[in-house]
């Protein structure tokens, strides 16, 4: 790995969003993540290599930390704020490229859920895969999904949960949505869903990344 890509991973496993940011104190006057993408591609290195070199790993080590309690909340909000300033710098990339839309994907992380980073990038590489986005944002209820699918016939949508308590959520809103639309194709996603589990809840596709949801999109359009 490069030495840029090793500072920004460095940047967002401890949180460090910008030069102006205060927080980590040793990290101070220092450029933060916001900064060190911009210069990644600048020199460049291409936003997948960022993504998947700098800016995954890092997320995963500070999940690896939260989970042996070595980190809490606070220090994961602001190792996601830095991975979403650097997100701003990626997001032009993905949208890029695209000739004409091939259909709308609706996306919302479900009901109980805040996490919407994997969510973000799974709508930012389907966006750049041609497809118009209804983003519902987090915490979307049965009723607002609902209300997205009446309004954009055809459309496909996208279902997030990161938490293994939010997927019994995700489970109720596929069961609201196929009664009442048996013939919507819902996709699923989100750390702790398994392609078993979306067949055991009568969801159409599970992938565990987002690359996976947009090869599953292109047999369909
Ligand atoms: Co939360 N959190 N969190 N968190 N958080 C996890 C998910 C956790 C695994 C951490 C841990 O314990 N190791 C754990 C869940 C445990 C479990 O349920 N089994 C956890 C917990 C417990 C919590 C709280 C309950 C903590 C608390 O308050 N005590 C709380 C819940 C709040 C709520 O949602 N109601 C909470 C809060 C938060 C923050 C707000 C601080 C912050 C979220 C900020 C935000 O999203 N804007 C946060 C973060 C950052 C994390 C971790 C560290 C990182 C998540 C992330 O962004 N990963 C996470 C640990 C981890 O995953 N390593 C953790 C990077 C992202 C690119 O990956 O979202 O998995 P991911 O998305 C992937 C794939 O899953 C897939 O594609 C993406 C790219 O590869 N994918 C899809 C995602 N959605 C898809 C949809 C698809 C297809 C693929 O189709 C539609």
């Amino acid at each position: 790995m490069t030495d840029i890509l090793e500072k920004l991973s460095v940047c967002v496993e401890f949180g460090k969003i910008d030069i102006k940011s205060p927080y980590p104190p040793s990290m101070k006057d220092q450029e933060g993540a916001f900064e060190l993408t911009k210069n990644a591609l600048e020199s460049g290195i291409s936003p997948g290599e960022i993504l998947e070199e700098a800016l995954i790993p890092a997320m995963s080590r500070v999940g690896q930390k939260f989970s042996r309690n070595e980190i809490f909340v606070p220090q994961m909000l602001m190792a996601a704020k830095a991975m979403s300033s650097s997100m701003t710098h990626l997001k032009p990339y993905y949208l890029s490229g695209q000739a004409k839309r091939r259909g709308v994907f609706i996306i919302g992380t479900v009901t109980g859920d805040l996490h919407d980073i994997g969510k973000n990038l799974v709508a930012m590489m389907i966006e750049g895969s041609g497809w118009e986005i209804v983003d519902l944002g987090v915490d979307v209820s049965a009723d607002k999904f609902i209300q997205a699918a009446e309004k954009h016939p055809g459309a496909v949508v996208g279902l997030s949960a990161l938490l293994t308590t939010t997927m019994e959520n995700m489970r109720k809103t596929v069961a609201i949505l196929k009664a009442k639309y048996p013939a919507l194709k819902i996709f699923v996603g989100g750390a702790p869903v398994t392609a078993e589990y979306c067949t055991k809840i009568g969801a159409d596709f599970y992938s565990p990344d987002p690359q996976g949801a947009v090869e599953y999109l292109k047999t369909l359009a």
